[in-house]
């Protein structure tokens, strides 16, 4: 996947203090104050660590990984700050619904964590101007269905892709172009590429070497002997903004999803049909590339002013043919367009949950080249 320029277009999206900012949207009236999300150990009242806070408490000096007692005691005094305890169902709730929107977007899609993911959209942006516009989008669309904001960085790969999206935090959206990437990356520190850890800094701040311009400049034989051939020769290219890493889907995806935006908005479901049948056999023939069955269908539609609707239904077994499929997604589909007659929908989608192996776990992966080429 290249653009005609021939570089690739991925970008790297993470959501601003995550647990934190899901908290903030449950309950509106957190917003402003110092917001501390815990993980309680029990033992007493205070202890356990900080599992992350907004950017009011950040203020403070509250960060992810310090003792509960220290936050509360940078916190001392301010009458409005508040803790609590991690919500993780809550947050993988909000997790799948905001991967499954981006996915929407994407061409390659790949979830490296709860609250972020790389996309390649090297098919879909024509230059990394049209890729900064649909950035912009992506975080549109977030922030008005989800309520959320987010980073995002847009590089030629995915290590220069995550330096960007950290680089401007948070609601950020930072483009590093390949003609301009030297300049962008020199000056900052080698603990900036992720691949180089604490260990490896440490071993190069020995070697004289602090920002990523002086490691551009250490012999590759060095790097080699120092570190090995595997990572002497990724921190060699890495320093010169070179990373081939593909954007790759993961195996164990726990959905299939397929978004369309139609060449004309709807505001009936029968002005969608053929739309809804294509998508309905688009996610059917992945499903059978990967060898899994679905139990839910859910229909997703994205209305002219962004809002984002959707309905599912679980059916009694497992199955992997389309009638099934494309009946029960345009019974969801008319039950949407039926609630309310003004819509104008812009984007349709079909997802597929549930999902369950009908084959051997080694056949999903043997089938995993076919799938990047098919989505
Ligand atoms: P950001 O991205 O700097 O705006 O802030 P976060 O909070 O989104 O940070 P990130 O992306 O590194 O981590 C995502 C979530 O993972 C975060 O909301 C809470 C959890 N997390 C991160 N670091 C820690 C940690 O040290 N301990 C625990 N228990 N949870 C953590
Ligand atoms: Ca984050
Ligand atoms: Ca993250």
């Amino acid at each position: 996947m290249r653009t005609s320029t021939g570089s690739r277009i991925v970008m790297h999206i993470d959501f601003d203090y995550f647990y934190a900012q899901c908290e903030e949207v449950r309950n509106p009236s957190l917003r402003g104050r110092p917001l501390t999300v815990c993980v309680f150990s029990g033992r007493t009242e205070d202890s356990g660590v900080v599992s992350t806070a907004n950017y009011a408490a950040r203020e403070h000096g509250v960060r992810s990984g310090i003792p509960i007692r220290i936050a509360k005691s940078r916190l001392a005094g301010i009458s409005d700050a508040a803790f609590l305890p991690v919500d993780m169902s809550y947050y993988s709730e909000v997790s799948e619904k905001s991967m499954s929107l981006i996915q929407s977007f994407a061409g390659r899609f790949e979830q490296v964590g709860i609250d972020e993911c790389f996309i390649d959209v090297s098919e879909l942006a024509s230059s990394f101007e049209v890729a900064k516009t649909l950035a912009s989008q992506i975080k549109d669309s977030i922030k008005k269905s989800l309520g959320l904001t987010c980073s995002i960085g847009v590089a030629p790969n995915k290590m220069l892709a995550k330096i960007a999206s950290d680089f401007q935090k948070p609601d950020g959206l930072t483009v590093i172009e390949p003609e301009s990437l030297q300049n962008f990356i020199a000056n900052l520190s080698v603990d900036k590429i992720s691949g180089i850890g604490p260990k490896t800094s440490k071993r190069l701040g020995e070697l004289g070497v602090k920002s990523i311009s002086e490691l551009a400049g250490l012999d590759q034989f060095k790097l080699v002997e120092e570190f090995g051939r595997k990572t002497g020769t990724f921190i060699h290219n890495a320093a010169r903004g070179i990373d081939e890493e593909p954007v790759a889907e993961s195996g164990e995806s726990k959905q299939i999803a397929r978004i369309i935006t139609l060449k004309n908005d709807a505001s009936t479901s029968v002005e969608m049909s053929n739309e809804l049948r294509e998508l309905c056999q688009s996610v059917l023939e992945i499903a059978k590339a990967r060898k899994m069955a679905f139990k839910t269908v859910s229909v997703i539609i994205i209305l002219s002013n962004l809002d984002q609707k959707s309905k599912s239904k679980t059916l009694k077994t497992h199955s992997n043919s389309l009638e099934p499929l494309h009946s029960t997604a345009q019974m969801l589909l008319n039950e949407l367009m039926e609630s309310d007659d003004s819509m104008r929908v812009r984007r349709l989608g079909v997802r597929l949950s549930d999902l369950q192996n009908t084959a051997g776990q080694n056949t999903i992966s043997q089938f995993m080249g076919d799938l990047n080429g098919l989505s």
